[in-house]
């Protein structure tokens, strides 16, 4: 995350800035009021005292600033958590001032009613600037750019997403990779690597949307979520139908022993596996399918014999996938229409799930199929890729 942190040093500056104007605000404010309403006492009034509390409540709003952090995560803030912030803030540098006030002499010859004025009025000013300059902010560095995103994807997935997001016109600004193992990366855009980072970055970057390529949905940590929710930010997937994986495989150099392929939870399949189940003893010709999935992810295999699946987005055009052999898999994202077909007797069809067994999460008839794609904008880039 090499610019997370400018971004952020920036926004973060803004609204310490701001803290300071609504104070100064406030105390010229305060101290107008307090001239205009308590005329006979004027003499006792000293525009010396005046400015050394003025300067020293600036100096206690910037200490509480920094110090408590009170600014730490402003932009995700929403209006009641920035008031409960605010009230937090000017209660602490309240404190502060009431300790030296009352402990020295400033505190006869100023005015308290000055003081408890001031800091009622910088609790409306920051309550109201605060939410106001989140927003404007927000427009301000998006407006006029090109599209910015965090790509949220497998490295597996990382340069396919990177250049259909770039061909679309969006500017990769940050990556959050779920590593498999060893992975790629891009030195050339940063990296973010937990959920934390990730977090951190949709509120310190001006990004337009989150974009998911090649996962399932129940991969975006919730953390991301809410972050994304709280900051306006839009979470996209550009994913594809389906995709032909080659899986992992130890052959032993002598073939008399066989091979090994395996399959790793997360490194190897973008959806959490909640069902595993396997097709056997089926004879050659035989067709089984003609349905689609609402959610439910899959990853098929065929470690023994050849099976045609043949896959239908609901356009003309089909595909057709044929698994034969163990090193093969086959991701298939919600959504399409499939067909088996056993080209070889006793074929054994092998299917990793993201959903539990649901019948109503399947579309069986093929008028609904059409209706139900027609209707669902899927979250995925158009066609079969
Ligand atoms: C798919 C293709 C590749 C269960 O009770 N639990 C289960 O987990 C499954 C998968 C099925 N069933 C019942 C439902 C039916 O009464 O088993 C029966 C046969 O299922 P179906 O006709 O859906 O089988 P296929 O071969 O047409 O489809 C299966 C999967 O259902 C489907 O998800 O994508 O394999």
């Amino acid at each position: 995350m090499k610019n997370q942190l400018r971004y952020g040093k920036l926004k973060y500056i803004s609204f310490v800035l701001l803290n300071l104007l609504c104070l100064a605000g406030a105390n010229m404010l305060a101290a107008w009021v307090y001239m205009n309403t308590h005329n006979t006492r004027r003499h006792r009034y000293s525009y010396a005292d005046h400015w050394s509390i003025v300067v020293f409540m600036l100096v206690i709003d910037v200490f509480i600033t920094i110090a408590f952090n009170t600014l730490n995560r402003v932009l995700m803030r929403r209006a009641l958590k920035e008031l409960v912030e605010s009230i937090k803030h000017v209660a602490l540098s309240f404190v502060l001032l009431a300790l030296v006030l009352f402990t020295t002499k400033l505190g006869a010859d100023y005015s308290r009613f000055t003081v408890y004025l001031a800091y009622i009025i910088d609790l409306i000013l920051l309550v109201g600037t605060h939410i106001a300059w989140k927003e404007l902010l927000r427009r301000l560095l998006k407006r006029g750019r090109t599209p910015t995103a965090l790509l949220m994807t497998t490295d597996k997935f990382l340069d396919e997403g990177i250049d259909t997001l770039t061909k679309s016109g969006v500017d990769v600004r940050a990556i959050f990779l779920l590593k498999a193992g060893k992975g790629q990366s891009r030195d050339d855009i940063d990296e973010v690597q937990t959920e934390d980072e990730a977090t951190a970055c949709i509120c310190w970057t001006p990004l337009d949307r989150v974009y998911i390529y090649g996962l399932d949905h129940q991969m975006i940590p919730e953390k991301l979520k809410h972050a994304c929710e709280e900051m306006g930010v839009a979470i996209d997937f550009v994913d594809f139908e389906y995709r032909i994986l080659e899986l992992k495989t130890v052959a032993n150099e002598d073939p008399k022993y066989g091979a090994l392929s395996f399959l790793e939870g997360k490194r190897d399949i973008p959806f959490p596996i909640r069902r595993v189940y396997w097709i056997t003893q089926t004879e050659a010709d035989q067709h089984r399918g003609f349905h689609a999935h609402k959610q439910n992810c899959q990853l098929l295999f065929c470690p023994h014999g050849k099976i045609d699946i043949i896959l239908d987005d609901g356009s003309n055009e089909k595909k057709t996938v044929t698994l034969d052999g163990p090193r093969k898999g086959l991701l298939l994202m919600p959504g399409l229409w499939r067909e088996m077909v056993w080209r070889e007797s006793g074929s054994v069809l092998c299917v990793l799930a993201s959903e539990y067994y649901d019948e109503k999460e399947y579309i069986r008839n093929y008028d609904e199929f059409i209706a139900y794609r027609n209707r669902e904008t899927l979250p995925r880039g158009d066609g079969m890729t």
